[in-house]
């Protein structure tokens, strides 16, 4: 049985649907198929061989107890200390200390370059986990940590798929995890081998292969009939027969105002007795018409958005596990912050030779929240935060970097999908600077306004986001976790709503 929630749903919780506001936009869009374009390459395709620490440590270990007691005294010490530092030091102190590390697993988690079908190239011994995305790109970054966690909690191999377009425009290509997300530091950050499935399945296969896979939309609403769409089935070219889960993993019972399912009861159903006991009738999969239990090697989900350890939209908390353990090791790959850094370099004016002085990243959410505004009839004017609302904010977290860190930072971005042009000129009234992507798609791609917007949220010393927007959550995360920098989160909906 799903244990009670820890707060009511009729709270004022900001998950609580009686707020016409959105908890978290799951603004899903139309998506257009566009298989037939390639893909970009891949920069990483050598998989990278892990053997867990532990294994190193134990050698070592061995090696001093054969020298004397003292050695092993000290190293017990240095050992302990060790790993508190894991714990307590800031996370680039961490990373640094597990890039010292060589760690390999003891076996390559695929058996070679990517195959035709994708059971060819999985080690007999090993197991795998996999999952679906169909939202916003934030939404779907967190379904991805969601995964990689749940592949944590079931010591499964997490095989990713790619991120394919939403607000950016249905036409656009997908693009790889591992374009985006560094995959092998994460990958040894979390000592688990994180692989994509272009790594697994050949992109340019034409070979259609069965899957069965638990369904979990069908036990957590009852709107939609059927499991959670999504398009990425079609780019990895799997045909998919669909088991619903049993209704306990849902966390608010027969509540349909929430989504939500524990990450432990979907877990369970990872493991033979608890897979076998709640077995029911699969759908047949829509194209070969197979009927197909969950697979236990492959084993997969079809949409992992809605999982929470202990209370809905958990990315929000500081304990979230999704982040503590994933999300907060999923750094950005070298060459984006580079291009994010050249991006900030120009938008501020910054001399060459100079380094890139330190910012406070605003990001303010309108495009489709307007329609939450609409909805209730409150002109976007009073329901959207006013810039001189947001100015307090960011005085805030002046005041509090220079209080709790000594610095004065003078430069404040603004990152923002407002295209209002008579908006941005008020920005740069307000003494902010804008980041110009008037070029960013032609030369980088149409992934690249957001990319580029997103790695700027995250690296400065301080952070005022948008209330309910999971863009704004990560960044505020990123910049808590990664620069012990100063987060602000702006209200709107009313003219008063950041009134405090
Ligand atoms: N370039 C750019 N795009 C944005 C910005 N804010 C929102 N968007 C676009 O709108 C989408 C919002 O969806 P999502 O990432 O799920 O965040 P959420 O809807 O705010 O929770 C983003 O993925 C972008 O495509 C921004 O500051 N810069
Ligand atoms: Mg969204």
């Amino acid at each position: 049985m799903a244990r009670q929630p820890s707060y009511s749903p009729s709270s004022s919780s900001p998950s609580a649907s009686s707020s016409f506001l959105p908890a978290h936009s799951d603004d899903r869009q139309p998506f257009i198929a566009n298989t037939d374009k390639e893909y970009p390459p891949s920069s990483y395709t050598n998989f990278t061989k892990f053997r867990p620490r532990r294994r190193y440590i134990y050698s070592i270990a061995a090696a001093l107890t054969a020298a004397s007691l003292f050695a092993l005294l000290i190293f017990g010490f240095w050992t302990s200390n060790a790993e508190e530092e894991s714990f307590n030091l800031p996370e680039d102190a961490t990373l640094q200390a597990e890039h010292d590390d060589v760690q390999e697993f003891p076996q390559s988690v695929v058996i070679g370059e990517p195959t035709e079908k994708f059971r060819d190239n999985l080690q007999p011994n090993l197991k795998y986990i996999t999952s679906w995305i169909s939202a916003g790109w934030t939404n779907d970054v967190m379904t991805y940590a969601n995964l990689i966690y749940l592949g944590l909690l079931t010591e499964r191999i997490p095989v990713v798929p790619m991120f394919v377009p939403s607000h950016i425009g249905g036409s656009v290509p997908p693009i790889d995890f591992g374009e985006v997300f560094d995959v092998p530091r994460l990958s040894k950050a979390i000592r688990l081998p994180v692989v994509e499935w272009h790594q697994v399945k050949n992109r340019s296969s034409e070979a259609l292969d069965e899957l069965g896979c638990w369904n979990i939309w069908q036990a957590v609403q009852e709107d939609e009939k059927r499991p959670r769409w999504s398009i990425v089935p079609q780019h990895l070219k799997l045909d998919i027969s669909y088991t619903t889960v049993p209704s306990w993993v849902k966390v608010i019972p027969g509540y349909r105002h929430d989504l939500h399912a524990w990450f432990w009861s979907l877990a369970a159903l990872a493991f033979p007795e608890t897979r076998a006991e709640n077995l029911v009738t699969p759908l047949e999969s829509p194209t070969l018409k197979v009927s197909l239990p969950p697979d236990e090697q492959m084993l997969c989900y079809d949409y992992l958005y809605y999982v929470c350890a202990n209370q809905p939209y958990e990315f929000d908390f500081d304990y979230s596990p999704a982040w503590r353990f994933v999300g907060r090791h999923m750094r950005w790959v070298p060459k984006l912050e580079q291009l994010a850094d050249t991006y900030v370099r120009k938008a501020t004016g910054i001399e060459d030779g100079k380094p890139t002085p330190p910012w406070i990243a605003i990001h303010v959410r309108h495009g489709d929240f307007k329609n939450w505004c609409n909805d209730v009839g409150i002109p976007l004017k009073e329901c959207f935060a006013s810039l001189p609302v947001i100015a307090r904010r960011v005085e805030e977290v002046k005041a509090e970097l220079k209080e709790r860190k000594g610095i004065d930072v003078e430069h404040v971005i603004m990152t923002s999908d407002e295209r209002d042009p008579e908006w941005w000129s008020d920005v740069v009234k307000m003494g902010w600077f804008g980041i110009d992507h008037s070029k960013t798609v032609e030369e980088h791609g149409a992934w690249y306004p957001v990319l580029i917007d997103a790695v700027i949220q995250s690296s400065g010393a301080g952070f005022v986001g948008t209330d309910r927007s999971t863009m704004s959550t990560l960044a505020r995360r990123r910049v808590q976790s990664w620069r012990d920098g100063v987060v602000r989160t702006v209200k709107w909906g009313k003219p008063d709503s950041d009134d405090h």
